[in-house]
C-alpha cells in the first residue's frame, strides 16, 4: 500500500488526516512496521530535509512531530506482543541538551513489546540522572538516544559518569539516534549501537544473552 497521503499529512501537520490514514492502514491489516517506516518515518525525513533547506521552520517541524506522535500512539497497541516484562530492565533517555524523543519513544515501545521493562527518563537527561536511575533500578541496560551532533558527547560523558560511580561493569550501554554510528559507539566505549528501533530489540537481547 502507498502511504503518500499519510506522509503528506504528517509533513503538513494535518493531524486528523494523518490519524485517519493510520487507522485505515491498521484496519486494512497492514504491517505496522511498514506503516511506521514508509509512512511516518519517511515523512520525518522529508520534514528534516525541508528544514535544512529553509523551506520549513521550527513551529511547523514541531507540528509534524506532534502529528507523528499521535499516529504512533495509534500503532502502539500493535507493537505489544504481551504484557509480560521479564527479559530485563532498561533505563532509557535522550541525552542532556537534546529534546528529540520520537525515536527514543519508538525504541522504548519496541523494547516493551518484546518483553523488556523500560524506565523512561524522557529527554534532556543529565549523566548523573542516568547513573542514579541505573543504581536505583539495578537496570541491566542503559539506553541513550541523541539526535544532534552537538549532544552526542553527552553519551560519552554519561559512560564516564557510570565508570566514575563504579557501576560501569554492572550495566550494558546501548546508544542510537540519527547522527550516531557503530564507529562512534566503539569510540566512546558503548556495548552496542542500534540504527533503528527493531535493531535495538535485537541488540538488547544480544547484550543479555537472550535468543
Ligand atoms: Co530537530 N533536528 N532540532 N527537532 N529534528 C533534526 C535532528 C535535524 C537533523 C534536522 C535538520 O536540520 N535536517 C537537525 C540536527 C542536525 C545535527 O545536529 N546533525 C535538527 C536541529 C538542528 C534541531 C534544532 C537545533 C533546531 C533549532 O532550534 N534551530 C532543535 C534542537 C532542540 C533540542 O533538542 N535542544 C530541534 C528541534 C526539533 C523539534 C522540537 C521541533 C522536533 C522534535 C520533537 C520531538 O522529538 N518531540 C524536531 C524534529 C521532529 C526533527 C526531525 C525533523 C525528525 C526527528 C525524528 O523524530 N525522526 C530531524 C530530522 C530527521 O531526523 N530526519 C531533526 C524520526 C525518528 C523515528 O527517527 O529519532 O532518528 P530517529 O530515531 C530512530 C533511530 O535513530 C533509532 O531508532 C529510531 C526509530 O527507528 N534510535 C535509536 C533513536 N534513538 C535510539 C536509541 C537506541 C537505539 C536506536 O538505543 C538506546
Amino acid at each position: 500500500m502507498s502511504y503518500e497521503t499519510l506522509s503528506d499529512a504528517v509533513v503538513k501537520g494535518d493531524i486528523n488526516t494523518a490519524k485517519e490514514e493510520t487507522q485505515k492502514a491498521v484496519e486494512a491489516g497492514d504491517n505496522v512496521q511498514d506503516i511506521l517506516d514508509s509512512g511516518l518515518i519517511a515523512a520525518m525525513d522529508i520534514v528534516g530535509d525541508q528544514f535544512s533547506q529553509g523551506l520549513m521552520f521550527l513551529p511547523q517541524m514541531l507540528h509534524s512531530a506532534k502529528t507523528m506522535q499521535e499516529c504512533v500512539e495509534l500503532l502502539k497497541p500493535h507493537f505489544q506482543e504481551g504484557g509480560v516484562t521479564t527479559k530485563g530492565k532498561v533505563v532509557l533517555g535522550t541525552v542532556k541538551g537534546d529534546l528529540h524523543d520520537i525515536g527514543k519513544n519508538l525504541v522504548g515501545m519496541m523494547l516493551e513489546g518484546a518483553g523488556f521493562s523500560v524506565i523512561d527518563l524522557q529527554v534532556d537527561v543529565a549523566p548523573e540522572a542516568f547513573v542514579a536511575k541505573v543504581k536505583e533500578e539495578k537496570a541491566e541496560i542503559v539506553g541513550m538516544s541523541a539526535l544532534l551532533s552537538t549532544t552526542m558527547p553527552a553519551m560519552s560523558q554519561t559512560i564516564k559518569a557510570l565508570v566514575d560511580s563504579g557501576i560501569r561493569d554492572q550495566v550494558k550501554v546501548m546508544i542510537g539516534g540519527a547522527p550516531v554510528t557503530a564507529k562512534y559507539a566503539e569510540e566512546v566505549g558503548a556495548d552496542a549501537y542500534a540504527p533503528d528501533a527493531g535493531s535495538a530489540v535485537i541488540e538488547a537481547k544480544k547484550l543479555l544473552g537472550i535468543d
